[in-house]
């Protein structure tokens, strides 16, 4: 098990005397120092624009944000260093498939395959493209107890699926998806596969070789690195191919007033000054994580997912949704006769963070018949004693308002 007083000790929002009880990591994570002084070092000590400043803190912040390219390649054991772009985060690395590959590659009675259980982030853009080229959307059906159904999946992708996009594990159940069944599935037809890692990359160990994804996209911020920052890794042939996403700076090799002609892959997604310091902090977080290390978080996670489970099913009056087999540290949960708004409110003066709403899932709520749930998501900094109280908060909220 990790030392988690040793770990809270690394965060500096747990070194106040007020209870701090934060269940809301699947949401955005709390960071630690050493993220914060990489920020903050960047400020006080090499504040310059990268690539084109010729002064040596210039080619200090070039060298420090090209070295979390390679870090980022190493952590995820991608095949290659220009597969790395960076982006302002999980959303933008979708909207940057769906748009840069999609206006180019899609075309009437072309089918894009998605799955019931995604984030908006991962539906909303295929919704816009698909309609904007005439393609069509299809989903992976949702079962009741929180996983894809595939038994059909031969059935629903068929030569016209050009782009399957799925995510790795979901935010309000913490399904890991049968991603490989789904990528193997695509392969055999052609399309391209993209996945939404932003809730697998902070909470396991994720292999791009291994995966043999085409695209996957992830957020710094969910796993104790800066907003603003997220990855979207992409194939470089597929790259290449590509036209850019937005136009600007440094993305162009040659501009004439008529036309203009791109950089290389990576940068010809990266348009104009990027995120420069929270690229360097996303660096310092994959450090930090890698010295805690993802095995051990994965299991610390686990175990308080089980405990969790264990100590919620005992409270009378709570409803608990999704059981997959194979599931990260979330917990969807509703208690009878209290709005979810009402219950996050109520916890809040007990010093514990949740989530209440549609998680920007509203599919899924639709499924489950309901318009929202409370969430209790877990991280590397907290511990049984943080679901106790949680336990205990919910049992004294659900007595007010019954
Ligand atoms: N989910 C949650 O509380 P951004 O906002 O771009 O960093 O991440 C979007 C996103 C995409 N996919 C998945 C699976 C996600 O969980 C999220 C963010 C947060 O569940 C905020 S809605």
């Amino acid at each position: 098990m990790l030392d988690v007083n040793k770990i809270r000790g690394d965060f500096p929002i747990y070194h106040s005397d007020r209870l701090f009880v934060y269940l809301d990591s699947a949401s955005t994570t709390q960071k630690p120092q050493v993220v914060i002084d990489a920020v903050s070092g960047y400020y006080s000590a090499y504040a310059a624009n990268i690539h084109r400043a010729l002064y040596e803190i210039g080619d200090r912040a070039t060298d420090a944000y090209e070295q979390v390219r390679i870090k980022v390649k190493q952590f995820l054991n991608v095949p290659e260093t220009h597969s790395v772009i960076f982006t302002k985060s999980t959303t933008e690395s979708l909207n940057l498939v769906a748009y840069a590959w999609g206006l180019k590659n899609l075309c009437q009675h072309d089918a894009v395959l998605v799955s019931e259980m995604e984030h908006h982030s991962n539906l909303v853009p295929w919704q816009l493209i698909a309609e904007k080229m005439g393609a069509s959307l299809k989903f992976i059906p949702l079962s009741d107890n929180g996983t894809l159904n595939i038994s059909h999946i031969d059935a629903l992708i068929s030569s016209n699926t050009k782009l399957v996009s799925i995510g790795h594990q979901s935010n309000v159940f913490g399904t890991v998806n049968p991603v490989k069944e789904i990528i193997a599935a695509a392969k055999n037809v052609g399309a391209v596969t993209v996945l939404d890692g932003a809730q697998a990359v902070p909470h396991m160990t994720v292999d791009i070789t291994d995966l043999d994804c085409d695209f996957y996209a992830f957020s710094g911020h969910k796993m104790v690195g800066p907003t603003g920052v997220g990855v979207l890794i992409g194939r470089t042939e597929l790259l290449e191919a590509m036209d850019p996403f937005m136009g600007g700076g440094e993305m162009i090799n040659t501009v004439t007033m008529e036309k203009s002609t791109w950089n290389d892959v990576p940068w010809k997604f990266e348009a104009g000054t990027p995120n420069i310091a929270q690229v360097i902090g996303l660096g310092a977080a994959i450090d930090y994580l890698q010295s805690v290390g993802m095995n051990a978080i994965h299991d610390q996670e686990q175990s308080l997912l089980n405990y969790g489970l264990d100590v919620l099913s005992q409270v009378k009056g709570l409803t608990l949704y999704g059981n997959a087999d194979d599931r990260g540290a979330v917990i969807p949960f509703n208690v009878d006769n209290v709005h979810t708004h009402d219950l996050a409110k109520f916890l809040d003066t007990d010093g514990i963070c949740i989530r209440a709403g549609h998680h920007c899932a509203q599919p899924i709520m639709d499924h489950l018949g309901i318009s929202a749930t409370a969430r209790a998501s877990f991280y590397l900094y907290n511990d049984k004693n943080d679901i106790d109280l949680l336990a205990e908060s919910i049992e004294k909220t659900a007595r007010i308002f019954n």
